[in-house]
């Protein structure tokens, strides 16, 4: 039954990689030179709508009648278990990948997804088009651009008082011609403030909710990128990856009184969006470090396929609109459909033999799972290390 309710007070402004080994050879491609140690990707190659009583949160809700709290159903008539319910938060579930995948687990009918959106009507359209059931989802406000936003998230989605089983940092945005950084409500260069730093809070914050959930999988997942990983020819495309020593990032990306970028280099608006890339795998890895063993959640990271259809390229000059597809399909094969990227993204959510933390999946030709190498920055456990201290300190977590 859906309590359809929206009290709203106002709303926040708001590789594969497979590897050919060997098959590499060092030569020159548009101005990317490929070295000894690079591999070719070739992947092909309720609710309880409650009025937030705190403020300016656009609390809207659907409503969920289908989870239950503990883990194991009763028996039923033949005497077997079923497993609950599972609940996985997705963000930025409103097209692309996120949707894809949140409609993959939905039609499960084993998941309940709450969608961290930004934009609610949008959200709301999307699910219904995909023709996601009335009660596998709730849509529930988030602009990962303001850290208020993220905070008054997670009070929200606890009161939804459902568990948290499964997180999943999907959410990005990819500002490929913008000349001029633009900035997230804490004054973030946009590309690092929504893809890392605002999912950095995030993931911090539901971590508390993951490690209390009884659910018997528990996950967390950041989604990465084969751009971000400068061991494969995909990331060697100008402009590569690069953190540095990390200056930028350290004075707050505000490219007042320090530069917007994490490396604190020029502006480059598709650098940025391949540096946050790292720094969501990096995060994945010192989440892995640090609470594995202490929580038993799963931390993975994954690249699913070049999406070359998805709303990440809305920015893109019309032309690279045009051809990124039919190259992507026919040249270099990683092409993938939204559909199967979010049957991959589900896996990574629910398949039991991939519960292995600490690992960045790709997938073969034949779709199958593997786990695959990230690139040296992107391994980099004191890079790692700092990357999560500086975080920490622009969130104000520590
Ligand atoms: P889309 O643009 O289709 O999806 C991005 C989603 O993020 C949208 O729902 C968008 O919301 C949301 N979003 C953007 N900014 C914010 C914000 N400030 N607050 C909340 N949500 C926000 O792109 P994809 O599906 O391609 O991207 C999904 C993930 O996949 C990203 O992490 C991307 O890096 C990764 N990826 C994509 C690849 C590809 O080839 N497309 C390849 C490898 C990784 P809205 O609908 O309101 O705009
Ligand atoms: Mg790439 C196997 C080769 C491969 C793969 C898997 C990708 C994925 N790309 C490959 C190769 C190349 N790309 C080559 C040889 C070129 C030079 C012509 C090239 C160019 C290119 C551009 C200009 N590619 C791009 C762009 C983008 O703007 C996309 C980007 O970097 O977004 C950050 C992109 C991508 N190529 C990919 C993938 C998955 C992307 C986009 C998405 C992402 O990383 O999130």
């Amino acid at each position: 039954m859906a309590l359809q309710a929206a009290t709203t007070t106002s709303f926040l402004p708001s590789a594969l990689s497979a590897r050919k080994e060997g098959a590499v050879k060092d030569s020159a491609f548009l101005g990317v030179r490929l070295g000894d140690g690079l591999k070719l990707e070739t992947s092909a190659l309720g609710l309880r709508t409650k009025r937030v009583s705190t403020s300016s949160v656009a609390i809207r809700a659907q409503a969920s009648a289908a989870v239950s709290s503990p883990t194991a159903t009763p028996a039923s008539p033949s005497g077997k278990q079923t497993l609950r319910k599972g609940t996985a938060v997705i963000t930025g579930a409103s097209s692309g990948l996120g949707l894809a995948t949140a409609k993959a687990l939905a039609e499960t009918g084993r998941w309940h997804v709450v969608m961290g959106c930004r934009d609610f009507l949008k959200a709301s359209r999307a699910a219904k088009a995909a023709g996601m059931e009335k009660g596998s989802y709730t849509i529930v406000h988030l602009d990962l651009a303001s850290l208020d936003s993220v905070r008054q998230f997670v009070g929200n989605v606890r009161r939804l008082g459902m568990p948290v089983d499964v997180v999943v940092c999907n959410a990005a945005v990819y500002q490929p011609t913008a000349k001029q950084p633009s900035f997230t409500a804490d004054g973030f260069e946009m590309s690092v403030g929504v893809n890392h730093l605002g999912h950095f809070l995030l993931a911090r914050e539901l971590l508390a909710d993951l490690t209390s959930s009884d659910y018997p999988s528990k996950r967390l997942i950041i989604v990465g990128s084969i751009t971000g990983n400068t061991n494969t020819l995909a990331g060697n495309v100008p402009p590569k990856a690069n953190l540095g020593d990390l200056r930028g990032l350290a004075s707050g990306l505000d490219g007042v009184s320090s530069s917007a970028m994490i490396d604190g280099g020029e502006f480059d608006g598709a650098k940025a969006y391949k540096d946050s890339k790292v720094c969501n795998m990096l995060t994945m890895q010192e989440f892995h470090r640090r609470y594995h063993g202490e929580t038993g959640v799963t931390f993975a990271s994954l690249y699913p396929g070049c999406i070359a259809t998805t709303g990440l390229f809305r920015e893109h000059v019309p032309l690279f609109r045009l051809l990124f597809p039919p190259f992507q399909k026919y040249i270099t094969k990683g092409y993938v459909s939204e559909e199967e990227a979010g049957k991959r993204l589900a896996q990574v959510v629910s398949d039991p033999s991939l519960t292995k933390s600490g690992v960045y999946w790709s997938w073969n030709n034949n779709s199958a799972s593997f786990e695959n190498q990230l690139s040296e920055e992107a391994s980099d456990p004191e890079k790692a290390k700092k990357v999560w201290e500086l975080s920490e300190k622009l969130v104000g977590l520590a």
